[in-house]
């Protein structure tokens, strides 16, 4: 069989599962989000990463219903979590060039937070740069998905298009700075810079800015120090499975 034909049934087979990256707030130190990621486990393959599946998703389609799963998956998880009274922070999900295109997504979307019950606040949905090259589509669709209560953020900001025009333009929260800026930080001095300069960018057009790939307390250091407001990456955790997240969680407040 191939890995096309074997996705398609991954999801009535129940083979998809999220772990839950923790994002940190530098000031507090306190848990204040966390990144849903898919992760397949296959019957006979093992773990397949999304790096090797994501791709096969998109250019079949099979994405869309996939994305869908994420989202009623990450919002249910994130609606009981608040009712068995813990911390109540928000959820963001990785949404594919192929799910923003989709009619409707907003749609589907409010469909999730009827269903789930999820207030809309806490859910982030992340895109990246080059889903915003058609501008004109981008901005109405943004504008679409803000209508509804949603965060939006952009991510592995740096590495894709980017125009500060538009930058100022959409409706957006947060930028993720990709983690590939954040892994030299300490010994390449270009890499500081860019940091430091996108922390200070975001400050100024009154957006938040996390840093993704903090390996390291001494990046960790050297973000708070220039005032990135979030961070994520093993520093502090790996993507966890749900039972874990729940644990730290409750740890956190
Ligand atoms: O979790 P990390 O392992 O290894 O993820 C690898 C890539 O897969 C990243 O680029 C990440 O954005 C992407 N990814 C992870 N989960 C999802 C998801 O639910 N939807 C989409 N579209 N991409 C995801
Ligand atoms: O593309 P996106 O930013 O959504 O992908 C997040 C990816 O980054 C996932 O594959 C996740 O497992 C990975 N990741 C999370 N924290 C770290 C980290 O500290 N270092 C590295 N190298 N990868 C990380
Ligand atoms: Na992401
Ligand atoms: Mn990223």
């Amino acid at each position: 069989l191939t890995l096309e034909s074997e996705l398609r049934h991954a999801i009535r087979n129940n083979e998809f599962m999220l772990v839950y990256q923790p994002q940190i707030h530098l000031e507090t130190g306190s848990v204040v989000g966390m990144e849903a990621l898919i992760r397949w486990n296959h019957p006979l393959r093992g773990l397949v990463s999304p790096g090797d599946f994501i791709p096969i998703a998109e250019e079949t389609g099979l994405i869309v219903p996939i994305g869908e799963w994420v989202l009623m998956e990450a919002c249910r998880q994130n609606k009981q979590w608040q009712d068995v009274g813990l911390p109540a922070v928000p959820v963001s999900v990785n949404l594919s060039m192929r799910q923003f295109l989709q009619h409707d997504l907003k749609g589907k979307i409010h469909a999730v937070l009827e269903d789930t019950q999820l207030p809309a606040r806490f859910l982030e949905l992340e895109i990246t740069e080059s889903m915003t090259m058609d501008v004109e589509f981008a901005t109405s669709s943004l504008r679409e998905l803000k209508s509804l209560g949603v965060q939006i953020s952009i991510d592995d900001f740096g590495t894709g298009y980017s125009s500060l025009h538009f930058l100022k333009k959409f409706p957006i929260d947060k930028l993720k700075i990709d983690r590939s800026f954040v892994r030299d930080v300490m010994c390449d001095p270009n890499d500081a810079a860019i940091v430091a300069t996108i922390i200070s960018m975001t400050h100024h057009l009154n957006l938040l800015v996390i840093a993704e790939g903090v390996e390291t307390r001494e990046q960790m250091h050297f973000l708070r120090d220039n005032q990135c407001n979030l961070i994520q990456g093993y520093w502090y955790s790996p993507p966890l499975p749900a039972q874990d997240m729940q644990n730290i969680l409750r740890q956190s407040h």
